[in-house]
């Protein structure tokens, strides 16, 4: 009997499938400049590492790229601004958000956590977002839509989401940014009879826990990080599922006017998954100091050993890439 087995990838998609495997190489050149200066106390060195590193990697790769989550505005960040083009060009169109390294202290302090991640779209598609501060609420999947919600109170949030769970909000455990800011947020969790993990750093991983609250034990992300890691989380979110909400926090007129420049319209919207990402994406993180999601780079004579998970929206699929690299040059400049 004969068999012809026809898998039909669209033109328009087999390019995007390609740039899973390019975007690997990108976070994992990232992570190991990183990982060089993982404990040195330097935490711009060891971002200027990881930027130049990433920005080459990009700078290779067949796309027209535009940076729309970066290293800051053009005339605060050398490298990998908002606005850069990336990319040989010869390409699609694609918007780009980066953080080379996410966790900056964590690397300078050799704490678990620290990683390099970007994510990447057709072009126009992600939240030109400045770079300020963010409310955020996010949950894994299964849920209906709207069972949590950004301006409710956190203890409503609490109940609704062990009542969905079916759980008692006891068995409900929230991820919360270690800050004095959140000290009213996390005792109204409390209150609410939840328990709260704290984290120094790091709410890209954070965000991306939700998602699997049997590995993690985390059901909900809460309280304020940064715009640019809410970006990036609501593109992991999108290709695994799960719910996201978010708020720039524009208290100045200075900021409000930068995010005018960027397009954004209403200060004080609320910001669903979908609006800031608004088509299928591809998202990659790689490990850089080992932490909960992923382990570190491994540093040897003979090999560099590097930990990489990549998502695709299109289909869902998640990658857990460990990867050993024996040409060691091609991590040097
Ligand atoms: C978070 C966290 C980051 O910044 O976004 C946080 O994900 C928020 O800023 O890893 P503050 O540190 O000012 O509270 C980081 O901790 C560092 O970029």
């Amino acid at each position: 009997m004969e068999r012809t087995a026809t898998i039909t990838v669209e033109p328009s998609l087999a390019i995007e499938r390609i740039l899973t495997l390019e975007i690997v190489r990108v976070t994992e050149r990232a992570a190991v400049s990183a990982a060089r200066l993982r404990g040195r106390g330097n935490e711009k060195a060891a971002d200027q590492a990881a930027v130049d590193a990433m920005r080459r990697e990009l700078n290779k790769l067949p796309i027209d790229g535009t940076v729309v989550i970066g290293e800051g505005e053009r005339d605060e960040a050398p490298m990998l601004f908002i606005g850069e083009n990336v990319g040989t060009k010869n390409g699609p169109k694609v918007d780009i958000a980066v953080d080379p390294l996410e966790g900056t202290t964590l690397c300078a302090k050799n704490m678990p956590g620290a990683i390099a991640t970007m994510a990447m779209a057709e072009g126009g598609t992600l939240l030109n977002a400045p770079d300020v501060y963010m409310e955020k609420i996010a949950i894994g999947p299964g849920y209906s839509k709207g069972i949590v919600d950004l301006d409710a109170p956190a203890e409503e949030n609490i109940r609704n989401l062990a009542k969905a769970k079916g759980v008692k909000p006891a068995e409900i455990t929230a991820l919360v940014l270690d800050r004095p800011r959140h000290a009213d947020l996390i005792a109204a969790v409390r209150k609410a009879g939840a328990s709260v993990q704290l984290i120094t750093d790091g709410d890209v991983a954070g965000v991306i826990h939700t998602a699997d609250p049997e590995t993690t034990g985390i059901d909900i992300y809460l309280g304020v990080g940064g715009a640019p890691e809410g970006v990036l989380a609501a593109a992991a979110l999108r290709c695994i599922g799960g719910q996201i909400q978010g708020r720039l926090i524009l208290d100045t007129e200075e900021k409000r006017e930068r995010a005018r420049k960027m397009g954004v319209r209403d200060p004080r919207k609320k910001y669903a998954m979908e609006d800031m990402v608004r088509g299928d994406c591809l998202f990659a993180a790689t490990g850089v100091t080992s932490g909960s999601m992923l382990r570190g780079v491994k540093l040897t004579d003979k090999l560099i050993e590097t930990e990489t998970v990549v998502m695709r929206s299109v289909t869902g699929t998640v990658r857990w890439i460990r990867a050993e690299h024996r040409e060691l040059d091609k991590f040097q400049l």
